[in-house]
Parts: C-alpha cells; structure tokens; sequence
C-alpha cells in the first residue's frame, strides 16, 4: 500500500511528482534545504522538512531520508532524478526499511550502472551494441583492441555518465595521452576507474527508448525521444516521436529495448538509450534507471502520466495497458529553460528573477520552480522551467513552440530562451536535420544572432541618463 510519498528531490521534478500525488489522492512530503525552504515545491507539498545541513548534504543523506520518511509516516520513497536516483544502495535501504522504493529493484540498477555488464546483457539478448572491449587492463592491450576496432575510438567509464571519463582518440597517440586522464577523471567521479573501448560512431542521433515495465513480467515501450541536441552532454531540446525513424526501424528498436528490460527483470520505467548512425543502425549504449528530465514529451504524444504509473506500479499494480494500446499522436519538443547566458558559453547565472510571465495556450506545457520573485539559488542545477509544446505535425509543433518561446518573459537573469528561438527558426532544425553535432556546428551562427532581452536595454538606458544627470 501507498499513502503516503516522501520527495527526495527538489525543483520541478518535486513539483511533477507533487501534482501526480495530487491527482491520485497520496499525501506528500518534501524536503528542502535552507536555501530552498521558500520555494515552490515546499509550498505546494502537504508536508515539509528540513534537512540539513548545508545546501546539498540533505538531498543526499540515504539515512537521514528513511528516518524522516519513518517519522512522516512516509510508506514510500520517490528519488525524482539525479541525488540519490540510480542509486542501487538507496534503493536497498529503502526495500530494507519496509519503504516502498518508486523505482525498479535495487538488483536492475546495480546491473545497469555498470555499462560493461550493460553491454553483456545486451548482447545476450541478441540487441547490437557499438563494436568494442570489456575494461581494458592496460595502455598496451587497449592499443590493440582499438587497432582491431578501427580509430577513431571513444573511451568511456564504466560507472560514467554525464560525460565524464569520455574521450575520443582518433589515432593511438590519443589513446596513450587520454587513457590516464579518463582513468583519474572516473576514479574521481565515481570512485572506479574501469574503462572501456568503442568504436566511435560519427554523427549519431542520440535515440532513447521509454520503458514500462511492471512487477509481473509486463513490459512495453511508449515510443522514442530524439535526444541529439545536446551541449556538453546536457541536453537541450527533445523531441518526440524521432523525425529519423521508419515504423520498421521503430519497431526494432522497441522490441529491443524490451528484451534488455526483461534480461534485467526490470520493474517500473526506464530508458533504454540508442545511437543511429546515418544508415539507421542502431546500436544500444547504455539504460537510465530513473524518470527522465524530457519525460514530458513522451507523456505529450501518448498521454500517459508516466509518473503516476510509476507510484502504481511501485505499488503493485498490474499495467493496465498492452503494447497495442500505446498510440503515438503528433510531436512534442521540450526546451529546458536554464539560467545561462547563451552569448557567454553558456555560463550559469544567478539571481532574483524581477518578472516572469509564461506562456500559454493550446499544446502548451510548463514544468517550473520559478515565480516572480524567486532568487536562483548557485548551489543547484540551472534548469528554470521546462516549456513543452504539442502538435498534430512537426510545423506545427516548431511554429508553436516559437511563438510561445516568444511570449515568456523572465526578468532578472539571463535564460537560454533566445538562443531557442533561434533554433526554432533554423532551416536544418525545421528540416530535422540533426545530430549530436548540431549545436558544435551552429552555436556561432545561432549566438551570433541572439537577440539582447529589450528589458536589458532599458536598463542601460536609464542608467546612461542616470549617469548624466549626476554629472
Ligand atoms: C558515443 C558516441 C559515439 N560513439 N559512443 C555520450 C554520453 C552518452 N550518454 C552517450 N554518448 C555518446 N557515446 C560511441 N561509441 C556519441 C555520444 C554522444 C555525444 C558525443 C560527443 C558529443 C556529443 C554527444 C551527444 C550525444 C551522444
């Protein structure tokens, strides 16, 4: 049974998770920082706690979480992304305690977080992975296997993610020089220093599955997110469905997702991750055992609440749902508003926001933290808001989400909503033409032409006749 959900997360996905709660009568519980303790989310939750110390230990503290969840009366624990989601030994302690962990059991993410296991799985299953090595035990071993591979090859952790512990090496001087500073970069970030080997594969489209599973053997896929547009490995805009995909690729690939999730016996939602090269070979790269930040656009397209069906399925229900059942309609894209400042590569920026007015309107989605008022705080991520729109056909959707790109307005910070308006009027985005490397390809011809917020003018204005008028 499920009553009563602890929140260990903060921000928008709290919020998500909050309104989920809502609609399906669950009493919640938020925690909070000091520097969050004013904030949305608080507010909204029915309950809410401090914890401490410090503005990023109580997000992160396994057993601080299960005590108040026990104190709360808390009968589930929901990890939201990121902090403690993926965290096998999290998800233990919880199934421990006798509190219900709102995500897949602790097994499934252990397996999955090891990506040279994830490869084998895989690979049993028969699904085709990037040509490439289990951890490499030497300088001299990993020069051979990437011979027989052929350069260019991409070095990655096996504990990674976010980027970190990956490097491409074009030839085998690369492989000598960048080999070390993988290893010292993933024992840093991730306490384990095992490396692997793949042929790296030019230009994908980064393709991800979404997963459904429930604790009676029942999995199906709601379809695919296009996650190609990414900087630095955070990505940007998603879109679903993939413009790239043909209905027999798209089945494959499904199916394939479906396989590895079974192999795991996976419970709750997941996604399976893909790279497609230009001639629509797909190869499986790696499973996130958690919500996804871009969710909403596959709940856009299917209409499904993927959040309530995870505290379902937590709970034990059955899927209600077949494969059959799924119907994909029209296109969502997501943009991941960020106080950044795109003319600045991208630079975090913090501060109070003195005006904010979303947008709305058909096919129009906002998942926030912010408000008039709210000061950004520098301890978190920069994500402000994700703006999600909705259309019958890909113009459709692109034009919508222009026009509503251009009726938000947030004062006070530098967001990333000029550059995306930019995109949204770039010929190679509206064509569909783009992979992993657009934005290294466009950001000098997208930043060049950001417009400045006309709000940012005026104040140099006034403070040039201020100026003035003193003198
Ligand atoms: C790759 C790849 C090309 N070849 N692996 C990076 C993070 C992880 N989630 C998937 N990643 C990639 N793995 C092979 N064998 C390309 C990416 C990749 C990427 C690489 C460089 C710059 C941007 C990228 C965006 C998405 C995926």
């Amino acid at each position: 049974m499920v009553n009563k959900i602890l929140i260990a997360n903060r921000g928008e996905i709290a919020l998500r998770i909050i309104r989920a709660c809502k609609e399906l009568g669950l009493t919640t519980v938020a925690i909070h920082s000091e520097a969050d303790a004013t904030t949305l989310y608080v507010k909204k939750a029915d309950e809410a706690c401090l914890v401490g110390p410090g503005p990023l230990a109580g997000y992160l503290n396994i057993y601080r979480i299960i005590d108040l969840a026990k104190q709360r009366g808390a009968d589930a624990i929901h990890p939201g992304y990121g902090f403690l989601a993926e965290n096998a030994d999290f998800a233990k302690a919880c199934e421990d305690a006798g509190i219900t962990f709102i995500g897949p059991n602790s097994n499934a993410i252990m397996a999955m977080g090891d990506k040279i296991r994830a490869r084998k799985i895989a690979k049993e299953v028969g699904v085709p992975i990037v040509p490439g090595t289990d951890s490499i035990p030497s300088v001299d071993s990993a020069a051979g296997a990437a011979k027989d591979i052929g350069y260019p090859v991409m070095l990655k952790a096996s504990a990674g993610g976010g980027g970190r512990g990956l490097r491409i090496c074009r030839d085998e001087k690369d492989l000598r020089r960048l080999l070390p500073i993988a290893m010292s970069e993933a024992k840093k970030a991730f306490g384990d220093d095992s490396i692997f080997l793949e042929k790296y594969i030019e230009e994908p489209h980064h393709i991800e599955f979404q997963i459904v599973a429930d604790r009676y053997g029942n999995v199906i896929h709601l379809g695919e997110r296009d996650c190609s547009i990414q900087r630095r490995h955070q990505k940007l805009i998603e879109i679903a469905p993939s413009l790239l995909l043909d209905e027999e690729t798209r089945n494959r690939m499904g199916e394939a997702a479906i396989r590895i999730s079974k192999a795991v016996n996976y419970d709750n939602v997941g996604t399976i991750e893909f790279l497609v090269d230009r001639q629509k070979n797909f190869y499986f790269i790696e499973m996130n055992t958690r919500i996804q930040v871009e969710h909403t656009i596959t709940e856009e397209v299917t209409g499904i609440d993927i959040v309530q069906t995870m505290i379902r399925i937590a709970a034990g229900e059955p899927l209600e749902i077949r494969q059959d059942d799924v119907k994909i309609n029209g296109y969502a894209i997501e943009c991941r508003i960020n106080a950044e400042d795109p003319m600045n590569s991208f630079l975090p920026v913090t501060g109070r926001v003195t005006g904010y007015y979303s947008p709305g309107g058909p096919g129009v989605r906002i998942d926030g933290n912010v408000y008039r008022g709210y000061t950004i705080p520098p301890y978190y991520d920069s994500l402000l808001a994700k703006l999600t729109v909705k259309g019958r056909t890909w113009q459709e959707a692109v034009k919508r989400m222009h026009r509503c790109l251009s009726e938000y307005v947030i004062r006070g910070v530098k967001t990333t909503i000029p550059f995306y308006k930019k995109v949204m009027e770039d010929e190679k985005f509206i064509k569909g033409e783009f992979s992993t490397s657009y934005i290294d390809e466009r950001l000098e011809q997208l930043s060049y032409i950001c417009e400045r917020d006309p709000a940012d003018l005026v104040l140099a204005i006034s403070a040039a006749i201020a100026a003035h008028s003193r003198t």
